[in-house]
């Protein structure tokens, strides 16, 4: 018999992301995002990136899990600060985010090489289908704060992008983040 997951009740701070009860918190280094970016990052940098606070819950298909994610602002030779991002190990688990605070981009990208930008800030939602890998990426000067909710089924699986990269990168140009093609990215196969 499956245990009873019960209802629960969770504060959560809008311009930091801290949730009260607190929860586990994982935090990426920028050191831990060599190969991500676009330039060199010195793989011994404890510089923060990002964090993520999830509220517990099974990782079965008729649970959500739910987290608070803070992108801190900051770029590497102008491509600003973001998450690792991924596609669902389950593909087709979709994902909804919520912005609270600060002002980025959610990159979206599908097997096929298709891809979107989508804005992400306070009172915004966005909308990701099964089968997009997504990644977030704070192009304000203050902290991107949202919250997602997932399948709780899902899973992460990282290693698509990290050797597949997403077609498009974000870059600073002229005072704007934008979207510019990103030479390094090699489309996954559809099929596999
Ligand atoms: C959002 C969700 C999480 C994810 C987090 C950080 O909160 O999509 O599932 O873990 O962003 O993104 P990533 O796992 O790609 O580092
Ligand atoms: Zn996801």
């Amino acid at each position: 018999m499956t245990p009873e997951h019960l209802p629960s009740h969770t504060a959560l701070d809008l311009a930091t992301g801290a949730m009260d009860p607190e929860r586990a918190v994982s935090e990426r280094r920028l050191g831990e995002m060599a190969g991500l970016f676009q330039a060199d990052v010195d793989p011994a940098s404890r510089e923060l990136v990002y964090r993520v606070r999830t509220i517990p819950a099974p990782e079965r298909a008729n649970e959500l899990l739910c987290a608070t994610t803070v992108i801190e602002p900051g770029d590497v030779d102008g491509e600003p600060y973001m998450t690792a991002g991924h596609f669902h190990a389950v593909r087709d688990r979709a994902e909804v985010y919520v912005g609270f605070a600060g002002d980025g981009l959610v990159v979206l990208a599908d097997a096929r090489g298709r891809w979107r930008c989508e804005p992400l800030r306070s009172a915004s939602a966005v909308y990701i289908p099964g089968g997009w890998a997504h990644r977030t990426v704070n192009t304000g000067a203050e902290r991107l704060v949202f919250l997602s909710t997932w399948i709780a089924d899902a899973g992460h699986d990282y290693e698509v992008i990290r050797t597949h990269g997403f077609p498009i990168a974000v870059m600073r140009r002229g005072g704007r983040a934008e979207p510019v093609p990103n030479p390094r990215y090699r489309a996954p196969d559809p099929t596999a």
